[in-house]
């Protein structure tokens, strides 16, 4: 169908250029080399489905894939930058540098666009999962090439590590082993040891940082200077460095609102609109969180807030996000999510949604769905692109799956029971220690279950954490904030009391932290009306207050003049300095109560009430809720 457009196309483009009309013959043999040019993306090669696992995880069990996972990156760090299948070239993919990638144009009215990706958008869990196996596709083809390298004695065992091998994930979410950080040692060191092909080496840790051949085309000043990727930059000239300790600490401190926020976000986000994006105009009372204002988060705890004189490092910009290898350990992460999702309200797939900002290929204003061409990811040599539908089965299109559903059996089910494992309020298993459990097995899973089904005697009598029948009762903040209005990335964070400090970078690791919400935007964008939407459970530092004997119980009665006392907020902006929340047009911080009806068994998840708007609790407060809004919104949720 393409061919003869396609052949006109070159017709015409040889009739200007050389006034010379080639033979069909001649225009064939030029569409085939052109078509042998495409890249598509088609995940690993072959067929078999093999996991990806928790990078914690691959390094603790799997020493052959481990050192393989070291060389390959570092070798693919290396591709020159003029290679379409280089680490550079994928990564900028993403953001900058402001180039077509793989002859896919930009579109007539995209000029301020920094790339392909898709945020604030319903593409944006398919585009992720293609872009995904497109750099997993490549990843793996440098790791068979190591895998080849290796003298005659161990090259059938790496061959073999590799014919199994897929790119890790990072679960930001889940309890760490005891005694270690959320964010994994083996991301944050700066020089590592691999046994390589001629023997053991020391070499810069692929997984810590990105070198530039030339980083002129990051296009952002100072990423147009430094010649490495950075995490919390000390400084913005060229010779900067990462001060890694702050992300260590950073990610420890909000790892247990990341938990609720996605227990949250699995228990009450049952619709694909809802579940896959941050724009608030789709955001109901119940599930004004997403899986992308999650992901956001982790994005500018990542790269690290900027201050008035140092810029936010990689990560905090989605125009250069993907440049930090630490990028694609999160956004495999969030893929995985994704597919957790998926088996819990397999019924709900795709949705439509108008475009709120321009894309490299989409314009502001267009009707995107879940047939949308995943732009630039050629699914065939054909000029067709996947799309959304496309990509739903994950395992049987591109090759992998995760040790969820390669451990288990897959069910909804199954996968609840991991999801209750890991990021139940009682959560006990940690990260990447997804282990068997077949079939149902109550026993095994009761111990690790979040929410225990209570047995008849305790369902009945009300505790100070439950009501009379046996719910548990659930306070969260929701939070709408304009994305682009502070001209970059920003946070705000939720405190039971006052902060410690008013050193808006002392935020993120104040002792006082309920959890935050980050927001991830570009410089310079400050015209785009967005409402980004987010949601900060409250209950797990209530109930800290309900231990500590500060209040009796977590009844409405006690609760909402406990928060309207306690509940306090900051907004920490771009330049690190603090911004008065009521100045802000359009944010609004409201307080709502629900309650969790415990499931039955450990393979279900909790089933919430309606969510009850607690208007008094922020609004006599700067930024607080506004009565009528609030009327408003809950009348239409
Ligand atoms: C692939 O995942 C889908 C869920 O999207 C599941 O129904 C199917 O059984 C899986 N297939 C294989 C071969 O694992
Ligand atoms: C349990 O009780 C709470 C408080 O009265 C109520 O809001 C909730 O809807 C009830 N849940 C169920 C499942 O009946
Ligand atoms: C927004 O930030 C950019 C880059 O940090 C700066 O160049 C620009 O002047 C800022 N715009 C406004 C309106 O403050
Ligand atoms: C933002 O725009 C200003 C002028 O309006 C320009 O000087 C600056 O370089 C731009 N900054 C970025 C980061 O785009
Ligand atoms: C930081 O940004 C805010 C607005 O976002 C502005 O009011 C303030 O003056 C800036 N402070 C510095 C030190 O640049
Ligand atoms: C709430 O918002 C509406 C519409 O924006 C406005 O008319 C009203 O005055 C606000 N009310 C309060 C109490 O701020
Ligand atoms: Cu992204």
């Amino acid at each position: 169908m393409k061919f003869p457009s396609l052949a006109l196309g070159l017709l015409a483009a040889n009739v200007v250029s050389a006034l010379y009309i080639p033979t069909l013959e001649e225009a064939a043999a030029e569409i085939e080399k052109r078509q042998s040019t495409i890249v598509t993306t088609t995940g690993a090669s072959g067929t078999a489905i093999y996991p990806r696992l928790e990078v914690r995880q691959m390094f603790n069990t799997k020493p052959n894939q481990w050192t393989l996972l070291l060389l390959a990156l570092q070798a693919f760090h290396a591709q020159p930058q003029s290679s379409a299948t280089s680490y550079y070239q994928i990564a900028g993919i993403h953001g900058v540098p402001r180039q077509n990638w793989n002859d896919v144009g930009q579109c007539s009215t995209c000029s301020d666009a920094d790339g392909y990706c898709t945020h604030d958008s319903v593409l944006f869990p398919g585009w992720h999962r293609a872009y995904m196996a497109l750099f997993e596709q490549q990843f793996l083809s440098v790791v068979n090439q190591i895998a080849a390298s290796y003298p005659t004695a161990q090259q059938a065992a790496m061959k073999g590590a590799a014919s199994t091998m897929r790119w890790p994930y990072w679960d930001w979410a889940a309890h760490p082993a005891p005694g270690l950080p959320t964010f994994p040692n083996i991301v944050t060191q700066k020089t590592v040891s691999v046994k390589g092909p001629k023997g053991t080496v020391t070499i810069n840790n692929p997984l810590f940082r990105h070198d530039f051949t030339d980083p002129s085309q990051m296009y952002y000043s100072p990423f147009n200077q430094w010649k490495v990727t950075l995490r919390y930059p000390n400084s913005n000239v060229n010779t900067a460095s990462s001060v890694t300790g702050s992300a260590i600490s950073a990610f420890d401190s909000i790892r247990a609102s990341m938990q609720d926020q996605l227990y949250q976000l699995f228990s009450t986000c049952s619709d694909f609109l809802h579940f896959s994006n941050d724009d608030a105009g789709s955001s109901t009372t119940s599930c004004s969180n997403s899986l992308e204002g999650i992901h956001n988060t982790i994005h500018t705890t990542a790269g690290g807030p900027g201050t008035d004189t140092v810029s936010g490092g990689h990560m905090t910009y989605l125009a250069t996000a993907a440049f930090d290898p630490v990028f694609w350990l999160h956004h495999c992460n969030v893929d995985r999510l994704f597919a957790m999702w998926q088996t819990q309200y397999p019924s709900s797939y795709g949705a439509s949604q108008a475009a709120p900002h321009d894309s490299w290929t989409i314009a502001a204003g267009s009707n995107q769905n879940a047939d949308s061409p995943l732009k630039p990811f050629y699914k065939d040599t054909n000029g067709n692109f996947w799309t959304t539908n496309q990509v739903r089965n994950w395992n049987t299109t591109f090759h992998y799956t995760y040790p969820e559903f390669s451990n288990s059996d897959g069910s909804k089910r199954a996968i609840a029971s991991y999801i209750n494992k890991l990021y139940g309020p009682s959560a006990t298993a940690t990260a990447g220690s997804s282990k068997r459990t077949a079939g149902p097995e109550p026993v095994a899973a009761a111990e690790a279950i979040a929410t225990p089904a209570p047995v008849l005697e305790e369902r009945q009598s009300s505790t100070p954490l439950k009501a009379d029948n046996g719910s548990l009762f659930q306070y969260v903040a929701n939070i709408q904030t304009p994305r682009y209005a502070l001209n970059g990335s920003y946070y705000i964070f939720l405190f039971n009391g006052e902060p410690s400090t008013e050193v808006p970078t002392e935020w993120i690791t104040d002792a006082h932290l309920i959890g935050p919400m980050g927001v991830l935007a570009q410089a310079n964008k400050t015209e785009m009306n967005l409402i980004a939407g987010g949601s900060v459970p409250l209950t797990r530092s209530l109930t800290a207050a309900v231990k500590a004997g500060a209040l009796p119980d977590l009844t409405e009665d006690t609760a909402v003049p406990y928060l309207k006392d306690n509940l306090k907020w900051r907004v920490a902006g771009p330049n690190g300095s603090e911004v008065d929340s009521g100045s802000i047009d359009g944010f609004q911080i409201a307080v709502f109560a629900s309650t969790a009806k415990p499931p039955p068994d450990a393979y279900e998840l909790p089933e919430w009430s309606e969510f009850i708007p607690l208007v008094e609790v922020t609004i006599d407060k700067s930024g607080g809720a506004n009565s009528t809004e609030d009327a408003t919104r809950s009348a239409s949720a």
